[in-house]
């Protein structure tokens, strides 16, 4: 943290000096771990400033909106997320999706393992309350921003060895020969409560996208339930639409 001394030789009032040198760290990924400025007492012991100028510093940046403040959390650096649109007419997974944009896909996951269904897995995967699934929760992340929150279960006889599944859950059915070649997907718009906000990193009271996904095999049966949170302001869902070929016979005929 050497470098972060050395701001104090630029010149200027201090508090603006000490707020170039935390704008330059973060812009080179110094605090992208945990995205979490480190404690004040910490921060004024390396920059041999006073909290005074500490603080002023930081109030500057979170007016640029470079840093934010979580309540009885801390200091946080606001990442811009990475941009997507996403073609609702094809079926990818986010680790494809991820990969083919050029950012790094990672998840975090939350919860891994077989269990009996819960009466809405039972009904969207169309089997028994006694049969098992793997379920599978996870935050998605984007050059490791959080971008949706995924909630997945599959048949566990779809999966030989759960434990195998690795990043992408999608390669692990493919391994299996049993990856989905048709899905039926519902979006709706939802404002997030507190949890979610905090696990997609937006604040409570914003727009997400509820969706949920149901993909087949080709004999029709139903090999994955997902339901998911994606964050509004990084994901554009494009359709394309064509004209049914009844209705154009329909335009043709059209008196003139
Ligand atoms: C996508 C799918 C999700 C699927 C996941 C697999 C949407 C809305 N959802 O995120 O249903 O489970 O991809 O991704 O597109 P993975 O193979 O990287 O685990």
């Amino acid at each position: 943290m050497n470098e972060l001394r050395e701001a104090r030789s630029e010149s200027g009032p201090l508090f603006e000096a000490v707020g170039a040198t935390l704008r330059r760290e973060i812009a080179s990924g110094r605090f992208a771990v945990a995205d979490v400025l480190p404690a004040e007492r910490e921060l004024c012991e390396i920059l041999r400033v006073s909290r005074t100028t500490l603080r002023r510093a930081i109030a500057g940046l979170i007016e640029e909106g470079v840093l934010f403040h979580r309540h009885g959390a801390g200091t946080f650096v606001r990442r811009r997320p990475p941009h997507v649109e996403q073609a609702l007419s094809r079926l990818t997974s986010f680790t494809e999706d991820m990969r083919s944009r050029g950012f790094v896909a990672s998840s975090r996951e939350i919860e891994r393992g077989v269990f009996l269904p819960t009466p809405e897995e039972a009904m969207m995967l169309g089997v028994s309350p006694r049969d098992s699934v793997f379920r599978l929760v996870r935050q998605r992340l984007a050059d490791g921003v959080p971008l949706a929150m995924e909630r997945a279960a599959v048949p566990a006889r779809f999966l030989g060895d759960p434990s195998r599944v690795g990043d992408s859950l999608y390669a692990a059915l493919d391994a299996e020969g049993w990856l989905p070649v048709r899905a039926l997907q519902r979006l709706r718009a939802v404002v997030l409560g507190a949890a979610d906000a905090a696990l997609l990193g937006v604040a409570e009271g914003s727009a997400a996208l509820d969706i949920h996904r149901i993909a087949y095999l080709a004999d029709g049966r139903c090999v994955e339930y997902t339901r998911s949170f994606y964050r509004s302001d990084t994901y554009d869902f494009v359709a394309e639409l064509t004209l049914s070929p009844g209705a154009s016979r329909q335009a043709e005929d059209a008196p003139r």
